[in-house]
């Protein structure tokens, strides 16, 4: 309390004062500092990320894209990061990263990737993915779901059309696809029906009133694309390049 009975009162006031400046910088500073960290937080969206199944192409893909050229590979067991030039300039520079495919790194990796993730490359093998193709959609739906990845534009890169029971027509992989989709995101939401509804909604991809899911419920941009990495390296490399450019710059 003060007190104004001579000059020990003026002492009070003066100590008074010193402490809620004190405390009014402090809380300035904390301001601050949380401000700052957030900044931190928030990485530049700037990675172009191939991810998907073990042994699809991703590594022949993004050797194609840095040097050129598609060298020998073996199962990657941690990501490959280079700068990535556009044969069409945006406005923007990008690098691209290679997240190797195994079941027990892919979270890891992809997880400490996905904020710094501009568009996403995913590539499948069209040539198992009709007759093996819950593993691959789960993969799929888990990239879209994160919360990270949520509105990336996304393109699925149907790879290897050079063998013989690879599919030759993209809808027949996207109507697979999407009949998993609707069994995924059933499974999912039961699995979590106790849950309230916001928490439910992150694992229930697409239009609740739609009884199949179709990827155009998506918020996402989706493409697809078929290529052989193996038969036409330059000309899928290109065609990615191509994707990129269009879908950065509008
Ligand atoms: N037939 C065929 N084989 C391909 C094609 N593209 C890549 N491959 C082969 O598929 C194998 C796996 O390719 P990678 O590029 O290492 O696959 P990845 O997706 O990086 O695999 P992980 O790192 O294990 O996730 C290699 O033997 C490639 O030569 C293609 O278009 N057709
Ligand atoms: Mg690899």
């Amino acid at each position: 309390m003060t007190k104004m009975d001579g000059a020990g009162g003026v002492v009070e006031d003066d100590m008074m004062f010193f402490a809620l400046l004190g405390l009014a910088v402090l809380g300035i500073l904390a301001v601050v500092v949380v401000f700052l960290l957030r900044g931190k937080a928030k990485a530049k969206r700037d990675t172009v990320l191939l991810v998907g199944p073990l042994g699809t192409g991703k590594t022949t893909l993004f050797s194609l894209l840095t040097t050129g050229q598609a060298m020998p590979t073996q199962t990657s067991l941690k990501p490959n990061e280079a700068a990535l030039e556009l044969d069409t300039s945006i406005n923007q520079s990008l690098k691209v990263k290679d997240i190797p495919g195994h079941e027990r790194l892919r979270g890891t990796y992809l997880g400490e990737s996905a904020a710094s993730c501009a568009a996403c490359v995913y590539v499948l093998d069209s040539s198992t993915v009709l007759r093996g193709a819950r593993p691959v959609a789960e993969f799929l739906y888990d990239v879209l779901a994160s919360k990270d990845m949520k509105a990336m534009p996304v393109l699925v890169l149907c790879n290897k059309q050079d063998v013989v029971t690879a599919p030759r027509k993209v809808e027949r992989i996207v109507q697979k696809l999407q009949n998993e989709f609707t069994q995924i995101r059933q499974t999912r939401s039961a699995d979590v029906a106790g849950l309230d509804e916001a928490e439910g909604a992150a694992v229930f991809l697409g239009s609740k009133d739609a009884e199949e899911f179709e990827f155009s419920q998506l918020p996402n941009r989706i493409d697809f694309e078929l290529t052989s990495l193996k038969d036409q390296g330059e000309a899928g490399a290109k065609l990615v390049k191509d994707w990129v450019a269009r879908t950065l710059s509008k």
